[in-house]
């Protein structure tokens, strides 16, 4: 058991976003053109503020390749910020209510919140998505797919429709808010418009779906190793995230067992069997026992709304009185962001895991490592 192992580094005015990620095998082509795709789709959606404007992230290799392919050591990363005054900007005189600014403040003893929001900003999650595209592409090279998009906004859900992947990709595409149902894009639009004519924000839910992963990653043998625990982590470790759900996720508490577990039946070669295994549904969302189980990995977050409000919000002055918050600039809602970010730390997660079951030092040991076991397995 190795996986992978990353960090990241990086405020959101300073010089650069670097992060390192170590475990990749030796021999994984790393597109980095994929990565930069990655960045460029976590910088745009509708309701986005200035900073993106200014901000064109790329991603720069330090070390752990050559010619293309991945050397087997620490591959390092860096994006280089524009936007770079971190010793001219001044330090609020209050904290903004919803950010780390009072707590943070609070913890290190010291009424500095630039010190604290610096960090605390989410354009620290721009190097996690370049980490996670990076690792998505091991498990690309298993035919793993992982698909993100916002499924309500401000309280408006969109509508659910059945389309095959190539469609939803294209709908995903030309939305402007990372949504399959074009219908709730004019709802949710003049709802950021309302929104940001009273200087208010909107917050939404996204969901990930993943699929052509194999049974049996994570582990029921350390409860940190589930992949349950794990994924939740890695998607509740997204600033603004306060919920996550698995499959019918919440909803389960208030079904009878019969209506919530799946079946399990013959398998017939379709999506989720695996041998002589398949499943008459999936309102597990793909996890049983905090292992994958084959079938498509479905997990939604909520995403409160951007703390940061032009019409502010009630707050004291260290050393003062009640004031209003401040706002320099800020995003109406960035849960189109938060569905890339969410795709790609779940990536991470994943691809970690699949290491952890299948390693090796190169790309081809990981392949013979995945069909040694595979053999075995979809012969029960
Ligand atoms: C972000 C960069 C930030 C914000 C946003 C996300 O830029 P700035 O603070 O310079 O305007 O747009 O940050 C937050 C929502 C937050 O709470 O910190 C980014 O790169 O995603």
């Amino acid at each position: 058991m190795s996986g992978l192992r990353w960090t990241t580094a990086g405020e959101s005015h300073g010089a650069a976003l670097v992060g390192i990620l170590e475990g990749l095998p030796a021999g994984l082509e790393l597109s980095i053109e994929r990565i930069d795709g990655e960045l460029r789709r976590r910088q745009g959606g509708y309701g986005r503020g200035g900073r993106m404007a200014i901000e064109s992230d790329t991603v720069r290799v330090l070390s752990g390749m050559r010619a293309g392919l991945t050397l087997g050591s620490p591959l390092a990363l860096m994006i280089e910020n524009r936007d770079v005054k971190i010793e001219e900007l001044g330090i609020p005189t209050s904290p903004r209510p919803g950010h780390a600014d009072l707590a943070g403040c609070q913890k290190y003893g010291k009424a500095d919140p630039r010190a604290i929001l610096e960090r605390a900003s989410a354009r620290e999650t721009a190097m996690r998505v370049a980490l996670g595209a990076a690792a998505r592409q091991v498990l690309e090279a298993f035919g793993v797919r992982i698909f993100g998009y916002v499924v309500e906004l401000g309280g408006l859900a969109a509508a659910v429709t059945e389309v095959d992947a190539k469609r939803q990709f294209d709908l995903r595409e030309r939305s402007d808010f990372a949504c399959l149902d074009p219908e709730s894009e004019l709802a949710w639009k003049a709802a950021v418009d309302a929104a940001k004519a009273d200087g208010d924000t909107l917050g939404g839910i996204f969901e990930v779906c993943v699929t052509g992963l194999p049974p049996g990653l994570g582990t029921f043998q350390d409860p940190r190793g589930r992949m349950t625990s794990r994924l939740g982590a890695a998607v509740l470790a997204i600033p603004a995230i306060k919920g996550v759900e698995f499959g019918v996720g919440f909803e389960s508490a208030r079904l009878r067992g019969g209506e919530v577990h799946d079946a399990i039946e013959l398998g017939g070669g379709e999506e989720g069997s695996f041998g002589r295994f398949g499943r008459a549904s999936n309102r597990s969302g793909g996890l049983e026992g905090g292992m994958t189980t084959g079938a498509p990995l479905v997990l939604r977050a909520a995403m409160k709304p951007i703390s940061t409000l032009r019409k502010g919000l009630e707050t004291v002055e260290f050393g003062g009185g009640p004031v209003k918050s401040t706002y320099q600039r800020s995003d109406v809602t960035a849960v189109p962001a938060a569905s890339v970010v969410g795709e790609n730390v779940v990536a991470l997660e994943l691809a970690s895991a699949f290491l952890e079951s299948f390693s090796g030092a190169s790309l081809e040991m990981v392949r013979a490592s995945f069909e040694t076991w595979r053999d075995r397995a979809v012969s029960l």
